[in-house]
C-alpha cells in the first residue's frame, strides 16, 4: 500500500502519488483530448465559473442556467464526452478495489486568480462511493468543512501528482479551491501547460 496521510473522517491524501513522466503524459493526453470542446460553465444564476471544465466518460457533469446536472453528451456540440484517460482508470482500480467503477471524469483547468467556492458534490444518486482527486500544475489550497456549511474548516496544499479521496463521511463535506499558490520548484516539473489541473473521478448512478 502506497503512503498516504490519513487526515480523518475518510480523507486520504496521497502527496507526489504520480512520477513526473505519468504526470506529463496524463496532462498532453487530457489536453488533446478535452481540445475544442472546453466548456464555460455558468451557475444557475448566470454567473460564469472562473475555471472552464471538460469531461471524460459516459457521464459529463454540466452547469449553465437550466441547474446542475450529469448528462451523456457534451451540451454544446452534442456529441458524447471523450473516453477516460487510462491512468485514471487505474488510479481508481489501484486505489478503490472494489469499488463500482467510476462514471465521470470531471476536468477544472485554474489560471492566474481562479478558485473554486465551498460546495458538496451532490448531484450524484450515489453519495457513498468516494471520489478521487488528482491535481496536475500549480500547487493549490484545498479547503475542507464539514457536512454544514458554516463550520470549521481546514486546509492542504494538493502538489502536482498529488491524490485526494474523500471517502466515508468527508464524501459529503464542503470543499473548495482558495487559489493557487507560486509554484514549488523542489516539485514542479515543466508539465507543457499554464496553472492548474484538478480531475475527479465520481460515481454517479446507484444500481
Ligand atoms: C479541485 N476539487 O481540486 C476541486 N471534489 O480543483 C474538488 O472539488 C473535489 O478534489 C470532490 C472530491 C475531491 C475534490
Ligand atoms: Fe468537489
Amino acid at each position: 500500500m502506497k503512503q498516504f496521510a490519513d487526515l480523518g473522517d475518510g480523507i486520504r491524501h496521497y502527496p507526489h502519488y504520480l512520477e513526473a513522466d505519468i504526470q506529463r503524459e496524463l496532462a498532453q493526453d487530457v489536453f488533446t483530448r478535452a481540445e475544442h470542446l472546453w466548456l464555460s460553465p455558468v451557475t444557475p444564476g448566470g454567473q460564469p465559473f472562473s475555471v472552464r471544465q471538460m469531461n471524460f466518460g459516459p457521464l459529463g457533469w454540466v452547469s449553465d442556467r437550466q441547474g446542475y446536472r450529469y448528462q451523456p453528451h457534451h451540451p454544446d456540440v452534442g456529441v458524447p464526452w471523450p473516453d477516460m484517460p487510462a491512468t485514471m482508470r487505474k488510479l481508481w482500480a489501484d486505489l478503490l478495489p472494489g469499488a463500482p467503477p467510476p462514471q465521470c471524469c470531471l476536468l477544472n483547468h485554474y489560471q492566474d486568480t481562479a478558485k473554486m467556492g465551498l460546495h458538496r458534490d451532490a448531484d450524484e444518486k450515489d453519495q457513498d462511493t468516494p471520489i478521487l482527486s488528482v491535481s496536475l500544475g500549480a500547487p493549490a489550497r484545498f479547503r475542507i468543512g464539514g457536512a454544514k456549511r458554516g463550520g470549521p474548516t481546514r486546509s492542504v496544499v494538493l502538489g502536482t501528482g498529488d491524490v485526494i479521496i474523500l471517502s466515508g463521511p468527508s464524501r459529503r463535506f464542503y470543499h473548495g479551491i482558495d487559489r493557487l499558490l507560486p509554484a514549488d520548484d523542489l516539485f514542479a516539473p515543466d508539465l507543457g501547460f499554464d496553472g492548474r489541473l484538478n480531475l475527479t473521478l465520481r460515481r454517479v448512478t446507484r444500481d
